[in-house]
C-alpha cells in the first residue's frame, strides 16, 4: 500500500513539474574574500528550479567536484556531505501540501591561497521522466580570494563549460555578463542559455510564466550576453547535446549543459 502511494505521489509529482528550468546550484557563501574575511567558504549542492524555489529534486553523490587554483586541480570530493532538503521551502505554499525530502550536498573549503578559486562540479545524469530524457549539468562558480584577480577567464577543461567574458565576481546590478559556451571541447553557436534567479527567499514573483526563465541564444561564436536586473545569485544554463544514454533497452537523450552562478551586488546607497 505503501508503495503505491509512492507510485501515486510520483506521477502526481511528474505531472505537477512544468516545464520549467531545472538548475544545478552551487552556491558558495562568500564569493569575494578579504584577508580579515572567515577564510573557511561553504559550498551549497542542489538540482532544483531556483525562481521557483523548487521542487528540489533527488542529488546522486557526483561524478566529480573540486576547486581549480592558479590551473591546478584539487579533488574535493572526500568534502561533500549529504544533506535533506524539503521538497519545498517554507516560503512556499507547495511545501504545505508536499511533504518530502531530496537529497543536496554540502562542502566546506579552506582558503589558503591568494586567487580567484573556481569550484566546479560534474553531477551524475539525472533522469527526468516528464521529459523522457537525461540531464547532466556541469557547473562553476568564481570565489575571488585575498585581492589577487587572476584566474577567472581561464577554463577548466570541463565536458561542458562556460568560460566568462565578464569578471564572475564585483558585479553590480544592471551590469552585462557575458560568456563563452565550450561543449565537447567547441564553441557552442546558437544554442539557448536559460537564465534564472536564485530565489532564496521569495521575494521575486513572476507576474507570467515566461518571467521564470529568461532565454538567451549564443551567437555563430558561441558567446551569449545578458544583463542582470537586480542584485543576487543568477544562473546561467547553456543547453547542449551529450548523446544518449541506454536504461532498459531503450535509449534517451542526454541534456549536457553548462552552468555558472555569478553574484551581482546591489547599486550602493546614495546613487540613482
Ligand atoms: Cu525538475
Amino acid at each position: 500500500m505503501k508503495r503505491l502511494f509512492s507510485v501515486i505521489f510520483l506521477l502526481l509529482l511528474v505531472f505537477a513539474m512544468p516545464a520549467w528550468a531545472h538548475f544545478q546550484l552551487l552556491i558558495p557563501s562568500n564569493d569575494i574574500v578579504s584577508v580579515n574575511d572567515n577564510r573557511s567558504v561553504s559550498l551549497f549542492l542542489c538540482f532544483t528550479h531556483p525562481m521557483e524555489g523548487g521542487p528540489n529534486m533527488e542529488m546522486a553523490r557526483p561524478e566529480a567536484f573540486g576547486v581549480m587554483i592558479r590551473g591546478k586541480k584539487i579533488d574535493l570530493m572526500s568534502s561533500l556531505k549529504p544533506i535533506k532538503l524539503p521538497f519545498y521551502p517554507a516560503w512556499h505554499s507547495e511545501a504545505q501540501k508536499e511533504k518530502g525530502t531530496a537529497t543536496a550536498w554540502k562542502a566546506t573549503y579552506q582558503l589558503r591561497r591568494p586567487g580567484d578559486h573556481i569550484f566546479y562540479v560534474v553531477p551524475k545524469p539525472y533522469f527526468e521522466p516528464a521529459e523522457e530524457k537525461y540531464i547532466k549539468q556541469i557547473t562553476k562558480v568564481v570565489v575571488n580570494a585575498f585581492g589577487a584577480e587572476e584566474g577567472w577567464d581561464q577554463p577548466v577543461g570541463l565536458k561542458a563549460e562556460i568560460i566568462p567574458l565578464t569578471r564572475p565576481y564585483g558585479f553590480w546590478e544592471g551590469n552585462t555578463f557575458r560568456g563563452l559556451v565550450v561543449i565537447n571541447g567547441k564553441p557552442a553557436p546558437n544554442i539557448e542559455v536559460e537564465v534564472e534567479y536564485y530565489n532564496k527567499d521569495g521575494r521575486a514573483h513572476a507576474p507570467k510564466d515566461p518571467f521564470v526563465t529568461q532565454v538567451v541564444k549564443t551567437d555563430e561564436n558561441g558567446i551569449f550576453v545578458y544583463t542582470v536586473p537586480w542584485a543576487g545569485w543568477w544562473g546561467f544554463s547553456a543547453l547542449g547535446d551529450g548523446g544518449t544514454i541506454k536504461k532498459g533497452g531503450k535509449e534517451y537523450p542526454v541534456e549536457l549543459d553548462a552552468v555558472i552562478w555569478i553574484k551581482a551586488y546591489p547599486r550602493p546607497e546614495g546613487v540613482r
